[in-house]
């Protein structure tokens, strides 16, 4: 490896660095940049900054997290000598931050979506890896960097999420032998799934409830979807993350064989999350710009609620 694309000689020659997670963070993206954050910490003894879109509370116990600055805070005129995304698809998916992206001597992509198209000066793209959270830990195994407990849970929670607790298609051998290498750091497999789980706030659940009482069945079951609409998040008092996890819910029926949430993000603009069992959605999703994974895929349509939803229905049925 030359020293052009040699990460640590990268990570040694820059001084201000800055991990980028993407819009709606989840537990991969938020999990990879506190452990890459805590990597580089241990290995570099340097700090690095992070951005993200929205605080989640579930992923509060991420010891970096706490250190985070917001999408809408980030001081866009920084020049960073190194800017490092992590499950972020594709450029749109960092929004405001983006500037942050462009201006940055030396970028990095690390990934794990195969629509990802490796926007920046290096990628690491392994659509075969689970999360963006095995990949990083396998990073860190080639260079030899030390993982502590700290770095060690937070990678474990990014690849216990992203795999729906190693119940996905994504889950490999190498998914088992990398979160077996995270326990020999220190991590302790029940704390890490406690904190994940069990520890949502009764408002979110209560939402999700409420969402999941008035989901449409149609096609024999085949398909299943819900609507969610601003005024019903208002009402809540959730946050943005408030459909995390929620198609995947209409997945687990068993007549389900595609499932979807079309979430209103402003008036005339739907957000789809779009699950299955068999179907490929990410072509699906790629018809509306969006993209992600064979079985768990998202896009955002220019369109109201309903007429989002009608849209993906009659996609969905060309395939069923
Ligand atoms: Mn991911």
């Amino acid at each position: 490896m030359n020293s052009d694309n040699n990460i640590e000689y990268i990570i040694k020659n820059s001084k201000k660095i800055l991990l980028i997670t993407h819009i709606n963070p989840d537990g991969d993206t938020l999990g990879s940049a506190c452990g890459l954050a805590s990597i580089v910490k241990t290995n570099f003894k340097k700090n690095c900054d992070i951005l993200i879109d929205n605080f989640v509370e579930t992923y509060s116990f991420l010891e970096n997290l706490k250190s985070a600055k917001l999408y809408s805070d980030a001081d866009k005129s920084l020049v960073y000598d190194l800017v490092i995304t992590l499950d972020v698809a594709s450029l749109d998916r960092m929004e405001q931050v983006k500037v942050l992206f462009d201006k940055a001597k030396t970028t990095i992509n690390i990934d794990h979506h195969g629509t990802n198209s490796g926007f920046a000066q290096i990628n690491i793209i392994e659509p075969e890896a689970s999360s963006t959270g095995e990949i990083v830990v396998k990073i860190a195994g080639d260079y030899g960097w030390k993982i502590t407990k700290e770095a060690a849970d937070a990678l474990y929670a990014a690849i216990l999420t992203d795999t729906g607790s190693f119940r996905y298609s994504n889950t490999s051998a190498d998914t088992f032998k990398i979160a077996s290498k995270l326990l020999d750091c220190g991590t302790v497999p029940d704390e890490i799934a406690k904190k994940c789980y069990d520890s949502y706030p009764k408002n979110f659940v209560m939402f999700q409830n409420y969402c999941l009482n008035k989901a449409v069945f149609t096609d024999d079951d085949k398909i299943a979807y819900t609507c969610v609409f601003r005024k019903d998040i208002e009402k809540f008092k959730v946050g943005p993350d408030c459909t995390e996890g929620l198609t995947e819910k209409l997945r687990s029926i068993v007549s389900t064989e595609t499932a979807f949430i079309a979430k209103e993000l402003a008036p005339n603009l739907t957000k789809i999350s779009l699950r299955s069992k068999n179907t490929d959605v990410s072509k699906i999703c790629s018809l509306f710009g969006g993209g992600g994974h064979k079985f768990a895929a998202g896009c955002t349509i220019k369109a109201s609620v309903k007429q989002a939803a009608e849209k993906i229905l009659a996609e969905l049925r060309k395939v069923l």
